[in-house]
């Protein structure tokens, strides 16, 4: 009964999960947050701590959490990860030269155990860039193949057109539904 009532509340859009959109300053994250709520470019400026919104898309709530990127303030994107079940991991796909810091914040984000049972979604953001790298190429570069122990999946996308956002969002919805 009671796995039945659950279910009919989540079939009714009242369940929220939470998403943390994280990445190196400049990357995107303001931006695509802003597109998920509202379909629009919004002037940015560096987030300092924390963005939070609630984006309906489907009938499944979700509440966004945008990190500050800065190499300061990454530290305390840990405080952020108490029942996280998605994290979108922003990358600016023309930033070939700290590639290697994504990988290595992309690993100590996989290792935390408060995330041990979440999916990654990696956005390979900018793409309207000429000259900037393909999701493919990204993905090298990460060694997402060597991810065992969570579920990923690459996007390319452009946040200023919206393009490859919601095939992204549409990955995680597909792993809602299948719960
Ligand atoms: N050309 C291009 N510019 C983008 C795209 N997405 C974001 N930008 C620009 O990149 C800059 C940084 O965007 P933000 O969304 O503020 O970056 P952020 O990841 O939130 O940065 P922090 O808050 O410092 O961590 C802004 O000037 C955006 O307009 C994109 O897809 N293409
Ligand atoms: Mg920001």
């Amino acid at each position: 009964m009671g796995i039945l009532l659950a279910k009919l509340w989540n079939l009714f859009g009242n369940e929220e999960h939470k998403i943390v959109l994280v990445g190196l300053d400049n990357a995107g994250k303001t931006t695509i947050l802003y597109q998920f709520l509202m379909n629009e470019v919004v002037h940015t400026s560096p987030t300092i701590g924390s963005n939070v919104e609630e984006v309906v898309w489907k009938n499944i709530h979700f509440i966004m959490w945008d990190l500050g990127g800065q190499e300061s303030l990454r530290a305390a994107w840990n405080t952020y990860y108490t029942n996280t079940e998605f994290v979108i991991l922003v990358v600016d796909s023309t930033d070939r030269e700290r590639l290697s810091i994504t990988r290595q914040e992309l690993h100590k984000i996989l290792a935390h155990e408060e995330l041990h049972q979440c999916a990654v979604l990696v956005l390979a953001n900018k793409q309207d860039v000429k000259g900037s790298m393909s999701a493919a190429e990204i993905s090298r570069h990460l060694n997402l193949t060597s991810i065992k122990k969570h579920k990923w999946q690459i996007q390319a996308c452009c946040a200023l057109t919206g393009e490859g956002l919601y095939q992204g969002l549409e990955w995680i919805a597909s792993h809602i539904r299948k719960k």
